[in-house]
C-alpha cells in the first residue's frame, strides 16, 4: 500500500513536472490587425478564419494583447531579447544587407528555454539580419552569426521579408539548394545597366508596385534591392506557407520526445501578398483576405499535427502578430479597394508604423487544452513578456542584465483568477522619430516628438491621418475612447504630467524589471 501511494505520488509529481514544461509554439502573424480575424470581429461575408477562431473559442482570447512595436524588426527583436527595441542599436526595419542585429552574447528567450531543457527552432520569416557586424550576410558562405548563435538549435528561414531580396530559403547557416556555379549576388545598386527592374519591365509584372519595390524582378514581382544568380535556390512566393508547415511538422516530429519551442514566423499577410493558387479568391477581400485564409489554414495544420502526435495537451500555443494592419504597403493588390466595411484594426485608430492602439494592439490568443480554461481576458500582455513569463514558470532565474523589460505575466496567459497583467506598457513605432505610446490601465499617453503621425493607409478613412500634425503630448481614456480621438490633456493636466514623468523614467532607467 505504502509503495503504491509512494509510486502514485511520484507519478503525479512526474505528471506535474510534465504539465509544467509544456511545448511552446508561438505563431506570429505578419501585419495582422486587431479586427482581421473572425474571433476579433471580422465578418464571415468578408473572410472566414475557422481554425484561429477555434483556438480563441477553446483557449483564452486577449482584448489587450500587444506586440511591442508597430513594425516587424523591433517587435521580433524584443520578442527574442525581452528588451524594448528602442534600447538597442539598429533595431528599425532591417535592410536585405543587415548583419544580425541581436548581439551574439545576448541572453535570449531561446537561450533561456534551452537552459530549461528545451529544443528550439524558428521556421519562417527572420528579418533580424544575418552575419557579423560590418560584414553582413555572406550569401555564398556560412551565414553566421544567425539564429543558431543566439539560441536556436534549428532554423529554416526566409532571411529578410519577402518584398526584399533575395527569394531563397536559409536552412541553418546555408542558402538551401545553392549551386556554387551560380553564386548569389545581393546589393543595393543595379548590377548592370540592362538588369531588368520593376521600372524598366513594369509591363511584365504579375503584381504591380505602388511605391518603392521596383528593383529586381523575381516570379513576376519586383522587390526592394537587387540580386543575380542563385537560380536553383529561388522559391515561388506561392509556396512559402506550405513550406513553413512542412518544415515545422518535420521538426516537431523529430523533437517530440523533448519539450520543444517552435517560433512559427508566418509571412502572411506581409506584402507581396501572394497566396498559394488554391487560396486565391477564398475571401471577398482579394489578396489581403486570401492570405489571411491561408494563415488560418497553417494554424489548422499545426493543431491537427499536434493532435495526431498526441501532443495537444502538452503544448501551449500562443497566436500573435508582429504589428498592426496596413492596406497599401507598396503593391497594387487591391487591399484598399476591397476593404469594404472590414475594420482591419477593429475599433482602434492607426495601424502599422503608428503608436496609436491599432499599431500594436493585435490578436493574442493562448491555447493549451486541459490547462487554459476557455475565456476572454482584458489583461495587458505583450510579445516582449515570453522570456520573463516562461522563465518563472519553468523555474529559471533570468540573469540580472538580460531581458530587461520582459515581465512575468504567465498567470494572465494561463487565465488564472488573480492575475494582474502588465501594470504599464510602452508602445513604439519603427523607432526613428522618438514617438511612444504609453499605456497604464485605461490611460494612454501619446508622445509624438516628430509632432506628426506615421500612419500609412490602413483603409480609406485613415489615409487622412497620414502625416497629420499632432501635439507632442496627448492623453486618452481608452475605456471611453478606444479610437484616441478625444485628447484629455487639458481636462486632466495632473494625470498628463504623471504619465509623462513615468514614461520618461522608464525610458531613462534603461530597464523595467
Ligand atoms: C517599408 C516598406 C514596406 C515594408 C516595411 C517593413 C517601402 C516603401 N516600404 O520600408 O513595404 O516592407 O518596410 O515591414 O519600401 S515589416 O512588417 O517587415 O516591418
Ligand atoms: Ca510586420
Amino acid at each position: 500500500m505504502k509503495i503504491f501511494t509512494y509510486s502514485l505520488a511520484l507519478f503525479s509529481l512526474a505528471l506535474m513536472a510534465g504539465a509544467k514544461k509544456p511545448n511552446v509554439i508561438v505563431i506570429m502573424a505578419d501585419d495582422l490587425g486587431y479586427g482581421d480575424l473572425g474571433c476579433y470581429g471580422a465578418k464571415p461575408k468578408n473572410l472566414k478564419t475557422p481554425n484561429i477562431d477555434k483556438l480563441a473559442k477553446d483557449g483564452l482570447k486577449f482584448t489587450s494583447g500587444y506586440c511591442s512595436a508597430s513594425t516587424c524588426t523591433p517587435t521580433r527583436y524584443s520578442f527574442l531579447t525581452g528588451t524594448y527595441a528602442f534600447r538597442g542599436k539598429n533595431t528599425g526595419i532591417a535592410p536585405p544587407s543587415s548583419p544580425l542585429i541581436i548581439p551574439e552574447d545576448t541572453y535570449t528567450l531561446p537561450d533561456m528555454l534551452k537552459q530549461a531543457g528545451y529544443k528550439t527552432a524558428v521556421v519562417g520569416k527572420w528579418h533580424l539580419g544575418l552575419g557579423s557586424p560590418g560584414e553582413g550576410p555572406q550569401w555564398n558562405e556560412q551565414l553566421k552569426p544567425g539564429p543558431r548563435e543566439i539560441g536556436f538549435d534549428y532554423n529554416f528561414l526566409l532571411p529578410t521579408t519577402n518584398d526584399r531580396v533575395p527569394q531563397v530559403y536559409v536552412e541553418n547557416d546555408r542558402v538551401l539548394n545553392l549551386d556554387p556555379k551560380d553564386p548569389l549576388w545581393v546589393g543595393i545598386k543595379k548590377p548592370s545597366p540592362n538588369h531588368p527592374t520593376g521600372v524598366t519591365h513594369r509591363d511584365t509584372l504579375k503584381m504591380d508596385w505602388t511605391h518603392g519595390h521596383n528593383h529586381t524582378i523575381h516570379n513576376g514581382i519586383s522587390r526592394i534591392g537587387y540580386y543575380t544568380g542563385g537560380h536553383a535556390a529561388r522559391f515561388r512566393d506561392e509556396d512559402l506557407a506550405d513550406k513553413w508547415v512542412e518544415k515545422s511538422k518535420e521538426w516537431i516530429g523529430k523533437n517530440k520526445k523533448n519539450p520543444f519551442f517552435l517560433f512559427f514566423a508566418s509571412h502572411d499577410l506581409h506584402v507581396p501578398r501572394i497566396p498559394h493558387e488554391r487560396f486565391r479568391n477564398t475571401s471577398a477581400m482579394s489578396y489581403r483576405g486570401d492570405v489571411i485564409v491561408q494563415l488560418d489554414w497553417c494554424v489548422g495544420e499545426i493543431v491537427k499535427y499536434l493532435k495526431k502526435e498526441g501532443l495537444e495537451k502538452d503544448t501551449m500555443i500562443v497566436f500573435c502578430s508582429d504589428n498592426g494592419p496596413v492596406g497599401d504597403d507598396g503593391y497594387a493588390d487591391e487591399a484598399l479597394e476591397k476593404m469594404g466595411d472590414h475594420k482591419a484594426a477593429g475599433p482602434y485608430s492607426g495601424g502599422k508604423y503608428s503608436i496609436y492602439e491599432g499599431g500594436t494592439r493585435t490578436p493574442f490568443i493562448t491555447y493549451w487544452p486541459g490547462t487554459i480554461k476557455p475565456g476572454v481576458s482584458d489583461k495587458v500582455v505583450c510579445t516582449i513578456d515570453f522570456a520573463g513569463s516562461l522563465a518563472n514558470h519553468l523555474g529559471v532565474i533570468l540573469p540580472k542584465d538580460a531581458c530587461l523589460d520582459s515581465l512575468d505575466v504567465m498567470d494572465s496567459m494561463l487565465g488564472k483568477k488573480k492575475a494582474k497583467g502588465r501594470p504599464h506598457l510602452i508602445q513604439q513605432d519603427n523607432g526613428r522619430g522618438n514617438n511612444y505610446g504609453y499605456r497604464e490601465g485605461k490611460w494612454k499617453l501619446q508622445k509624438h516628438d516628430s509632432q506628426k503621425t506615421q500612419n500609412f493607409q490602413v483603409n480609406k478613412l485613415l489615409s487622412s491621418q497620414r502625416g497629420q500634425k499632432v501635439p507632442q503630448f496627448a492623453l486618452f481614456d481608452l475605456s471611453k475612447d478606444p479610437a484616441e480621438k478625444n485628447d484629455l490633456s487639458a481636462v486632466h493636466p495632473k494625470r498628463l504630467e504623471k504619465m509623462k514623468i513615468k514614461l520618461q523614467k522608464l525610458l531613462d532607467d534603461g530597464r523595467t524589471r
